[in-house]
């Protein structure tokens, strides 16, 4: 008898007509044989051996550079549970449209089954995935992102717990181009990108889309957060998830090395962008990292902001559109050094200062995760890591402080439920457009957001010591448009204020919209920031949070009656608190 994927294989390949089929199994020899078929074929350029041994350059398709939230559905049967901030087809209608790019799309090319485990091979909360592709790059990719081939399937067995995803390259028409996720069948089918998060179908498509639908119903939350742990000077570990939008900062923070190590604070990695989290029996939520390697934005990485991931991807490496020097290194901008003479841009063609940058802005890097020096030795804890803090956050040249922390869990809810950002590069569109991104999940909920907000109020309750919850802003700007906090390393102050507060010690002023660090409280030691930056750093201006007041509500209007009361209540409140401000001041 066929098993449950030996059938869809079947039926994928009558669909798509690949001229065989190659199941993965994800050996490093097999690994070989992937990376020589692509050097033959030049998708991949080898980069230089001494300095960076098993590392490649990819360029993708000029118009194929980031995720591409346009073309991107939650196909439900009722549109009303895909929700107003999503693209909604209904599923057939998706199918019939899709097929069509799908049917014949393989010939020719090889079909790669790709079975992989989501989270740590041990743990009771891992998942199994398949993803069929025609894509060598995404089998490359995967084997770094995931726990790929042989364990997934001992994993699997002749079972049908897997969640199917069908990827093809197509004809790479951006016309022809559809990321499409039916949660409802736990099925996924992209096709017409080779790209990052619209390819490589554990990442958001899965581990976000489909996780977070799978969540809602099973009581657990998949969240676009990275996980880290904060060690204090005695030894102990206080762990932490942080949900910024994408190039926000997540990867940075989650390796940084602190600022304060000579005081004894260092941090450790468990993730850079996604965590799944489940109730554990103490009353505590706990953390794992489905993924295995990071898919990082190279610009403005070097030695100074990330120096662990500066040794991490000497080797092994995959580079996806960054430029290349005459030495066979990578280079982008914002990395250490001077500009190199004699590039070749991330187009592959002779750079020229004139052309701007030379790698391309969502340029990245695939590494394993345990190649960074700050890896914790919790990643594969199959029960995961305890989660005392989650932290909010966006890119913001204006309104919101450096760091204030929620009045309380439904408090918290609100806040992360308004936060805004900036557009970046890591999606296709305007940049640096201030958007609502809850929870920075606007773009990777799979299912309506208002019901996204419930479930967090009732995760809280169903905890019985919920993590605390803050709000930073590493990119508030003064007048002279620069960056006010000197940001990476320094962070660790921040989250040393937090580790204070969860420990009753850190002393804090109430605002309106929350309670941010008192005169003092932060420890700035050895750092040069006059009073006046930081005063304007964690000043909250009533006027200003009167227009956002506005601009929330606006937003929540989106939700109608689907919204949950408690943040009505919630957005009342903070009018009724900024009201109170307002005339104190007059
Ligand atoms: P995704 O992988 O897209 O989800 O992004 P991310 O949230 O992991 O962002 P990442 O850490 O890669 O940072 C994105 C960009 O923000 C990079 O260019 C960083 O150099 C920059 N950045 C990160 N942290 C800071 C910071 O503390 N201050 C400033 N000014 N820039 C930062
Ligand atoms: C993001 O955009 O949040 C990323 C990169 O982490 S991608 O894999 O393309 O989604
Ligand atoms: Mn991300």
């Amino acid at each position: 008898m066929p098993t449950p994927l030996e059938n869809w294989v079947e039926e994928v390949s009558r669909l798509t007509t690949p001229k065989e089929v190659v199941w993965c199994d994800g050996s490093a020899r097999e690994y070989q044989k992937i990376v020589e078929g692509m050097l033959g074929e030049g998708s991949f350029v080898n980069l230089n051996s001494q300095t960076y041994p098993n590392c490649y350059l990819h360029r993708s398709n000029p118009n194929d550079v980031a995720r591409t939230e346009g073309v991107t559905f939650i196909c439900t049967r009722q549109k009303s549970d895909a929700g107003p901030t999503n693209n909604w087809m209904a599923p057939e209608e998706a199918k019939k449209k899709a097929e069509v790019f799908f049917r014949g799309a393989m010939k020719n090319r090889t079909m790669y089954v790709i079975p992989y485990i989501l989270g740590p091979e041990k743990s009771p909360y891992s998942k199994v995935g398949v993803e069929l592709t025609d894509s060598a790059y995404v089998v490359a990719n995967m084997r770094i992102m995931s726990r790929m081939g042989k364990a997934a399937m001992d994993r699997l067995g002749s079972s049908d717990d897997f969640v199917p995803g069908l990827h093809s390259l197509g004809d790479m028409d951006p016309q022809h181009r559809m990321i499409l996720h039916f949660p409802e069948e736990k099925l996924i089918w992209s096709v017409g990108s080779g790209y990052g998060g619209n390819a490589l179908l554990g990442k958001k498509c899965f581990a976000l889309r489909i996780a977070s639908w799978m969540a809602h119903r099973e009581g657990w939350m998949a969240e676009h957060t990275l996980i880290l742990g904060l060690e204090d000077p005695s030894g102990k570990t206080t762990y932490m998830c942080a949900a910024f939008p994408s190039a926000c900062g997540k990867t940075n923070l989650a390796m940084m090395v602190s600022a304060l190590e000579n005081e004894g604070y260092r941090v450790k990695t468990i993730g850079d962008d996604i965590a799944w989290l489940h109730p554990g029996k103490d009353g505590i939520l706990y953390a794992i990292n489905p993924e295995n390697g990071f898919f990082g934005v190279a610009p403005g990485t070097n030695s100074k902001t990330n120096p662990n991931v500066m040794t991490a991807v000497h080797r092994n490496t995959v580079f996806t559109n960054v430029a290349i020097t005459n030495d066979g290194e990578p280079w982008w901008e914002g990395m250490d050094g001077g500009v190199p003479t004699n590039m070749i841009d991330w187009k592959g063609e002779k750079w020229t200062p004139s052309k701007g940058n030379a790698a391309h802005p969502n340029s990245r890097y695939t590494v394993p995760a345990t190649q960074t020096p700050s890896i914790s030795k919790h990643f594969e804890d199959p029960e995961g890591v305890p989660i005392s803090a989650i932290i909010f956050g966006g890119r913001r040249a204006k309104v919101a402080p450096l760091v204030f922390e929620a009045r309380d869990w439904q408090h918290g809810v609100f806040v992360g439920a308004t936060m805004a950002s900036e557009t970046t590069a890591a999606a296709t569109g305007a940049l640096g457009v201030t958007r609502r991104d809850p929870m920075a999940m606007l773009p990777f909920c799979g299912y309506n957001m208002a019901d996204y907000f419930q479930h967090w109020l009732d995760m809280g309750k169903r905890v019985a010591k919920p993590p605390r919850i803050f709000h930073v802003n590493w990119f508030r700007k003064g007048d002279d448009g620069k960056f006010l906090w000197p940001g990476y390393g320094e962070n660790v102050r921040v989250l040393k204020w937090m580790l204070e507060r969860i420990e009753g010690r850190g002393a804090a002023t109430e605002t309106p919209i929350g309670n941010v660090p008192a005169a003092g409280a932060l420890d700035l030691k050895g750092l040069n920031i006059s009073d006046e930056t930081m005063q304007k750093l964690l000043n909250v201006d009533p006027a200003v949070w009167a227009d956002e007041h506005d601009a929330i509500g606006k937003f929540f209007d989106k939700f109608g009656s689907r919204l949950p009361e408690e943040l009505h209540q919630e957005h009342e409140k903070l009018g009724q608190r900024l009201q109170r401000v307002a005339v104190a001041q007059k």
